[in-house]
């Protein structure tokens, strides 16, 4: 996406539309929306909490981070995990809950049941709206980063309540149980999916010949996003797309749109990554 189009993205989202004139000014000027994730720490920068606090300040939103498990990892390979115990999951949660409403919140690498639960309860105690949940399971490099118990808790228990779901095909196969390798699969995990209770699905990470697909699917119309094929190994691509569609639900935007353009600046982001380090490249935002 040349600059241009990208400003034009930026601008959209950014200015207040139900604001119009001064008002517009005083508002962006004085207040912000506040977006929230709930992941795990990536000491390398390119995935979990510290991805998802770029692309939200990239786009404009306030971001703020509860922080579910640390990692030890390269742009190659997740070496541990370390899972916050449940206890001071819940006393991150409520110390920020009983102070900021999030306009909109993500979940990212969960790891346990614990925080899968702690997460759900919160969402409903504080009554939380345009809930996002990425559902990392296992990174690039093969290591579990939900375990089976979560993957129960995640499936039965937060599902229900969130906004939009972003699994890449792998994980919409575990979490609806059908196999998920052609574009008619990831449709049919969509909808699937969407009856355990999201409004939208979005499956991510298919290919069509030489097209990157996803599958948009919000219970009326199946939409399919094409993007180019990059060749190439990218680090926290995941994250980037979900935190891109939190910070745009934070900003008004309905998720389906919201999935649109989260296609158009990660695709712009991925075509401008680096790569700092020996493994995988790193987003742009
Ligand atoms: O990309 C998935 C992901 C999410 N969150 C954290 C990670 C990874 C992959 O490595 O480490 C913290």
């Amino acid at each position: 996406m040349e600059n241009n189009r990208k400003r034009l993205i930026l601008s959209i989202i950014q200015c207040t539309e139900a604001v119009p004139g001064d008002a517009a000014m005083m508002y962006n000027r004085f207040s912000m929306e506040c977006a929230l994730t709930i992941a795990g720490s990536d000491p390398t920068g390119g995935a979990g909490i510290q991805a998802d606090l770029r692309v939200f300040h990239a786009l404009g939103v306030h971001g703020m981070a509860v922080i579910a498990a640390l990692t030890a990892q390269s742009t190659s390979a997740v070496m541990d995990v370390y899972p916050v115990p449940d206890s001071q999951l819940r006393e991150q949660l409520r110390a920020l809950l009983d102070d900021i409403r999030p306009s909109a919140l993500k979940t990212g690498m969960l790891y346990s049941s614990g925080a899968v639960n702690a997460v759900a309860e919160a969402v409903s105690e504080y009554s939380l709206g345009n809930l996002v949940i990425d559902p990392v399971a296992i990174s690039t490099s093969g290591r579990t980063l939900l375990d089976d118990d979560a993957r129960k808790a995640l499936r039965e228990v937060l599902l229900p309540l969130s906004r939009v779901v972003t699994p890449n095909t792998d994980e919409a196969a575990w979490l609806c149980g059908l196999k998920v390798d052609t574009t008619k699969g990831m449709e049919r995990a969509a909808m699937a999916i969407r009856d355990m209770g999201p409004e939208v699905v979005v499956v991510t990470g298919g290919h069509l010949e030489d097209k990157a697909i996803e599958i948009v699917f919000d219970g009326q119309e199946v939409h399919r996003l094409e993007g180019a094929m990059m060749p190439g190994r990218y680090h926290g691509t995941g994250c980037a797309y979900s935190a891109c569609i939190t910070a745009f639900l934070a900003l008004g935007r309905a998720p389906v749109e919201a999935a649109m353009l989260a296609k158009e600046l990660v695709g712009d982001a991925i075509r401008s990554s680096y790569r700092p380090g020996g493994g995988m490249s790193i987003l742009r935002f």
